[in-house]
Order: structure tokens, then C-alpha cells, then sequence
């Protein structure tokens, strides 16, 4: 499987978004049918120390058990520990250029919400690019201003070849015109990390 299919169905999550065990939520998760998974303890509630190191470890083996990418939010520090597949960096984190010399072999993905972000980015050193907020999210507090789907249009205009994974906001009932729009993929939290029937809503994404 390529690395655009791969990132078909892309679970983003930190304990901090579940009000049931994470480790359950994961393997009903990969039930439904997630290509990839993002462990991103971060924000209000989330674990800090060995605590994240731990849980880390624990999800991370699920994935390896099930054959889905694992990837690391922005800490490069936990990528060699929690043998991470990827790390997914933001604006405001290390040069793109500067975590690729770091990490040769690593999929590297790198989040981008406007032209000026594109402009100022290293877009050769990464293997995907994360493209949001797509629509509304209460998930992430400081989320920049909502790009809508016009974003991914432009952005695989400009990118035909590299894999586009749209996150914020998206839902089962939304997912499609992501897709539709020229991504890849989608990347979701909270539609699934709160759905009642996680397997479920999966299958439907
Ligand atoms: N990054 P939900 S939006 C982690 O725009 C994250 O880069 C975003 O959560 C970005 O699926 C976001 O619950 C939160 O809306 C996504």
C-alpha cells in the first residue's frame, strides 16, 4: 500500500480527547478501519512525563499489531523511544529541512493553512502535508481561521504528486467533500474519539 492510502483514514488522538480508555477507543478504532494514527498528547488534560511515554508505548504496540502507521505530534524526543513511523510537525515547530537531516527515514508530515505557510516551509523534505482547520473545531483552541475544502483545491493544484490530509472538523458527514476537494485523506479526533459506535463511524468516514 502506498503511502496516500495509508493516510485514508487518520486517527489523531491524546487521552485528553476520550472519556473512555484510549487503548479501547484505538483497537475499536482500527475494527472500523484507520490507516494511520496520530498520538497527540497535547493540551488541557494531557498526560506530561512517563505517564505519555507510557501510555505512548501501549498504543504505539497496537499499531504495530495491526499493521497501521504510527505517528508522533511534534515531540521529536519521543519518536526513537516510541519507534515512531512518522512525526507530524506544525508551524511553529522545527524547520522541515532540520527534523528530515534528524530523521532520514522517518515519514514526515507538515501542517499548512495558507499560501504564506507554504511560502516559508521546506515542502521538499516532507511526505505529506496536513491541510486545516477544513471546517469549524472546538478540538484545537488556538486552530487557525477555517481554510474550508477550497484549501486542499489549491493546495493540489500546486502539489499534485504529494498526499493532502484534510483534519478539523471533519465528520461522517463531511468527510466525502474532503475527499471530493483532491485529498487523500482525512484526520479526525473528536467525530471518533466521542462517537458512540466508533467502529461504526470509522466505516463511514
Ligand atoms: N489540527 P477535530 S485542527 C489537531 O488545523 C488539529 O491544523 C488542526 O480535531 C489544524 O477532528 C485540529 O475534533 C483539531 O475537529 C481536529
Amino acid at each position: 500500500m502506498n503511502l496516500s492510502s495509508k493516510l485514508r483514514k487518520y486517527l489523531v488522538m491524546g487521552s485528553q480527547n476520550c472519556k473512555r480508555d484510549p487503548l479501547t477507543i484505538l483497537e475499536e478504532a482500527i475494527d472500523g478501519g484507520i490507516t494511520a494514527f496520530q498520538y497527540r498528547e497535547k493540551g488541557p488534560g494531557s498526560l506530561n512525563g512517563k505517564e505519555k511515554l507510557d501510555l505512548g508505548r501501549k498504543l504505539r504496540e497496537i499499531c504495530k499489531e495491526n499493521d497501521i502507521l504510527f505517528f508522533i505530534n511534534d515531540e521529536l524526543a519521543l519518536v526513537e523511544p516510541l519507534e515512531a513511523d512518522g512525526i507530524h510537525i506544525g508551524q511553529e515547530d522545527e524547520d522541515a529541512d532540520k527534523v528530515r537531516a534528524l530523521f532520514p527515514e522517518k515519514i514526515i508530515g507538515l501542517s499548512v493553512s495558507n499560501t504564506e505557510e507554504v511560502t516559508n516551509s521546506s515542502i521538499d523534505s516532507v511526505d505529506y502535508l496536513g491541510a486545516g482547520p477544513i471546517f469549524l473545531t472546538d478540538t484545537k483552541k488556538d486552530a487557525k481561521p477555517v481554510v474550508g475544502t477550497d484549501w486542499i483545491t489549491a493546495l493540489r493544484k500546486g502539489y499534485p504528486d504529494l498526499p493532502i490530509v484534510g483534519i478539523g472538523g471533519i465528520t461522517t458527514s463531511n468527510a466525502s467533500e474532503v475527499i471530493r476537494a483532491g485529498a487523500n485523506g482525512v484526520a479526525v479526533i473528536s467525530d471518533i474519539t466521542h462517537s458512540k459506535n466508533i467502529s461504526k463511524t470509522v466505516k463511514k468516514l
